[in-house]
């Protein structure tokens, strides 16, 4: 073999050695170069006689082409592996089966409130929404708190900076009760000429309007533990007639448990206890006749009959406005109902647990 065969098997041996096109164009420079091998030899004539060169430089050239001819094999070589091992990672085994999204779901808490939403709905209760960021006097001051009350403390309130240039020192509503106070002013305007017909009758012939209106949704408190979070929900109830009294709770509150929880031996018990703004007050507990919780009190709700400084604050007569209210805690009824023990659990976020109830 002469030399310029030697030097263009060399040079493709070198272009076979380069495993990226930065090696290969490494092993290029080597040989095609301006410092490369062929421009070397090229140089190596210039001592020849002219018809030395011509001959010689024919064969530097057939040697030149031959070595251009590997680079430009080596180069699509390389731009194949490159685009085979594109296509190997991007490939899609179009067999497999298809993602399927995974159905969504009502939360727990959720299915709840519409249940309770569901029910009092069927007994003639209006459902009503309000503003979650609450000033003073609709979080207390309207619901017969003194101005001490342990309940405005920041130890058990949140309170938002609002910077409000009205002074007042906006929270987050402990309660729903807020709610409650403002769909009694926007009922009495509504339906003012009827309240107005009422108020004026003096035969005892014109039944008043009532008001009968249940309160879900979000309230915060300052405690968490694992029956207490920062945010939780509150469903509030309010009846107000001119004749509603605590046989009224007891039959309405009976007759709401027992549907919720599609129980018929679930019984209720009234206890003595003190809210600002109900009196008589008393807490609700029930209990099952069977079951993993048979035998037990089991603390539901609040209640009582309005107090009639909060009758007053709502723009009605006490004197003739009465009946009851109550509150009770829709997270709290989700937990007895599945059997939850830790309220935390409800807001984790965490869909191994949530999954359960889809
Ligand atoms: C108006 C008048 C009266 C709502 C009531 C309770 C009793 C009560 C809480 C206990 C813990 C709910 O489960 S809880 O978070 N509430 O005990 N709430 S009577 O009384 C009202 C509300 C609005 C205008």
């Amino acid at each position: 073999m002469n030399e310029l065969d030697s030097l263009v098997a060399t040079a493709r041996a070198a272009f076979a050695e380069a495993k990226t096109p930065a090696e290969l164009e490494n092993a290029k420079a080597q040989f095609l170069g301006k410092s490369g091998r062929i421009t070397e030899l090229m140089k190596g004539m210039a001592a020849l006689s002219v018809e030395e060169k011509k001959s010689r430089g024919a064969a530097i050239n057939v040697g030149k082409q031959a070595i251009e001819a590997a680079l430009t094999e080596r180069r699509q070589q390389l731009a194949d592996e490159e685009l085979s091992l594109q296509l190997r990672a991007e490939s899609l085994d179009v067999s497999l089966p298809g993602r399927r999204r995974i159905p969504g779901g009502l939360h727990p808490v959720s299915r709840t409130l519409e249940r309770i939403e569901e029910i009092f709905s069927s007994m003639g209760f209006d459902v009503a929404d309000g503003p979650e960021i609450e000033s003073d006097w609709h979080s207390f001051t309207s619901l017969n708190n003194p101005p001490n009350h342990p309940a405005r403390s920041m130890q058990d309130t949140f309170y938002v900076d609002m910077n409000g240039d009205d002074g007042i020192p906006y929270n987050l509503r402990p309660h729903t009760s807020p709610m409650q106070v403002r769909y009694a002013h926007q009922h009495i305007k509504k339906y003012a000429a009827e309240f107005a017909a009422a108020a004026a009758d003096t035969t005892g012939t014109v039944k008043a309007p009532e008001i009968r209106v249940i309160a879900p949704g979000r309230t915060y408190r300052v405690d968490s533990d694992a029956t207490h979070s920062p945010m939780f929900h509150q469903c509030e109830g309010l009846w107000l007639g001119e004749n509603v009294s605590f046989k009224d709770l007891k039959v309405v509150f009976t007759d709401f448990c027992r549907t919720f929880f599609e129980r018929d031996d679930l019984v209720l018990r009234f206890r003595p206890s003190f809210f600002p703004f109900t009196e008589p007050s008393a807490e609700i507990d029930i209990q099952f006749a069977s079951g993993p919780l048979a035998g037990r009190w089991l603390e539901v709700s609040g209640s009582g009959q309005v107090h009639p400084n909060v009758v007053r604050n709502m723009g009605l007569d006490p004197e003739r406005y009465i009946g009851f209210a109550f509150g009770m805690g829709p997270d709290r009824l989700t937990m007895l109902r599945y059997g939850v023990n830790d309220l935390r659990l409800f807001f984790d976020g965490d869909l191994r647990f949530l999954s359960q109830f889809q």
